[in-house]
């Protein structure tokens, strides 16, 4: 049984569930949408330690034994084989943790048990790319935890918030790239909440975590919906935007890929058509996917005329997910811009009963300069949410809640590594905890 992450429930009940038929787009009552639940913070009954070996339990037991696995699959733990195209191809082997080490209970497990206990799910039904995935989240935004948590800490656990105090945590937000806007929203509802009653320093920073967690789901009180999913049955096209070099290709093959395991009949469209490379760098995406890319031969190609090509190959094959790779040329604005406006015209006309996404990618590592780029985008391609890349890089964490903040979009993926499986639907609860989190402390 591969393990589907679209139809994953973050921060409720933990009971899996079938993507709603509600519209992905922003409905036109936003008073309609719910937010999702808060989380449980409550230990699960039998304290964290129990949960764990109790997870670890059931997913060793599914697990298949390597004889058994290399009976029916040979190729299932050796890396995909694909041609070498140097721009895709990075020089470490593109595969998460998971393959190269076996499941232990470590502090990684232990962490990742305890988000997803604090959701409410049973141990039973976790599944360890879940928990694989918790960890790579957790190491991508380790630097900037590491940087936040401690002098966090050590200024809410003073009492009430003085000038310098405030000062201090200012700093430390700014310098995390959680930029000017977010930074004062955070600053002003921690010093109502600390002006109201002194805080221990632990109270304190589950409250700075409800905040960023409020920040990140605030569009989803303003008619985008919590379930981010390809509705079935039907034809979706997610158009994928940026500037060059932001992981949209990569974005893609990854998008392709939870696609694939989620059980969805998926295409590529490549109307990256500037550059030569860059097609031939989606169908390595293709191959290691296994997903058809619709791409045109030609030199210069109109990149309008492959997304037309492609949705006619999409409704003749009874596609439901259409991914659509462009070009980012920033220099060339203009052209840009009239470039993805003409895609869309084409969308429109040619699938008008579409579901369109049109998602932004960007690179994590590039804090505000990033969100510059963004507005651009926002003008031409009808955003109607984020893809955020390199999380596991330089990249400080805290750009997240900037992006939501200035753009009004929500985060829909995130990405932290090269590897195939290293790109996951976004949940604030789990980013925030990887965000904020002190190391384990396991209550036996
Ligand atoms: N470390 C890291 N690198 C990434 C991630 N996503 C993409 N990349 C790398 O960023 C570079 C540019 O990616 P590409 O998909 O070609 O960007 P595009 O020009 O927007 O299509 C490639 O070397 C990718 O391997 C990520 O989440 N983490
Ligand atoms: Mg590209």
């Amino acid at each position: 049984m591969v393990f589907n992450w679209f139809r994953r429930k973050f921060g409720g009940t933990g009971e899996a569930q079938e993507p709603t038929d509600r519209p992905v787009s922003p409905p036109s009552e936003p008073a309609a949408v719910t937010p999702p639940s808060e989380p449980a913070t409550t230990p699960p009954e039998g304290g964290i330690l129990n949960w764990a070996k109790t997870a670890l339990q059931s997913i060793q037991s599914r697990q298949p034994s390597p004889e058994v696995e290399s009976a029916v699959a040979p190729e299932a733990s050796a890396p995909p084989k694909v041609p070498a195209v140097p721009e895709v191809t990075p020089s470490e082997p593109a595969e998460t943790i998971e393959e190269a080490a076996p499941v232990t209970l470590d502090a990684g497990f232990l962490w990742s048990a305890e988000v997803l206990a604090a959701q409410g799910r049973r141990p039973e039904e976790v599944d360890l790319e879940e928990i694989t995935w918790l960890q790579r989240l957790r190491q991508g935004l380790g630097k900037t935890r590491r940087g936040l948590v401690h002098r966090l800490r050590a200024i809410v656990g003073q009492g009430p918030l003085g000038r310098d105090a405030v000062e201090e945590i200012e700093m430390l937000l700014l310098q995390s790239d959680v930029g000017v806007k977010a930074t004062d929203q955070i600053i002003a509802a921690l010093q109502t909440k600390i002006r109201q009653e002194a805080l221990p320093a632990d109270e304190a920073i589950a409250y700075l975590k409800q905040i960023l967690r409020d920040i990140l789901d605030a569009p989803f009180h303003q008619g985008y919906t919590p379930d981010f999913a390809p509705q079935k049955g039907q034809l979706n096209i997610w158009l994928i935007t940026g500037v060059n070099g932001v992981g949209k290709t990569t974005t893609i093959g990854k998008l392709a890929h939870i696609a694939t395991q989620s059980g969805y009949r998926c295409l590529i469209a490549a109307a990256d058509t500037f550059r030569a490379a860059a097609t031939e760098q989606v169908k390595v995406w293709g191959q290691r996917s296994d997903v058809e890319v619709i791409a045109n031969p030609g030199k210069n190609t109109d990149p309008a005329a492959v997304v037309f090509d492609a949705i006619g190959a999409a409704q003749a094959r009874g596609t439901e997910l259409l991914l659509v790779d462009t070009a980012g040329r920033l220099q060339n604005k203009a052209n840009l811009m009239e470039e993805l406006k003409k895609i869309r015209r084409i969308i429109d006309k040619k699938a008008n009963h579409a579901v369109v996404e049109s998602l932004l990618v960007l690179d994590a590592t590039l804090g505000q300069n990033g969100l510059r780029q963004a507005q651009v985008f926002a003008e031409a391609a009808q955003l109607t949410g984020v893809i955020l890349t390199k999380l596991d890089s330089t990249a400080k964490g805290g750009v997240a809640l900037a992006v939501v903040q200035e753009l009004g979009l929500p985060i829909r993926f995130i990405g932290a590594g090269e590897g195939i499986k290293d790109l996951r639907p976004f949940s604030s609860f789990e980013f925030v905890e990887a965000l904020l989190s002190s190391e384990v402390e396991v209550a036996a």
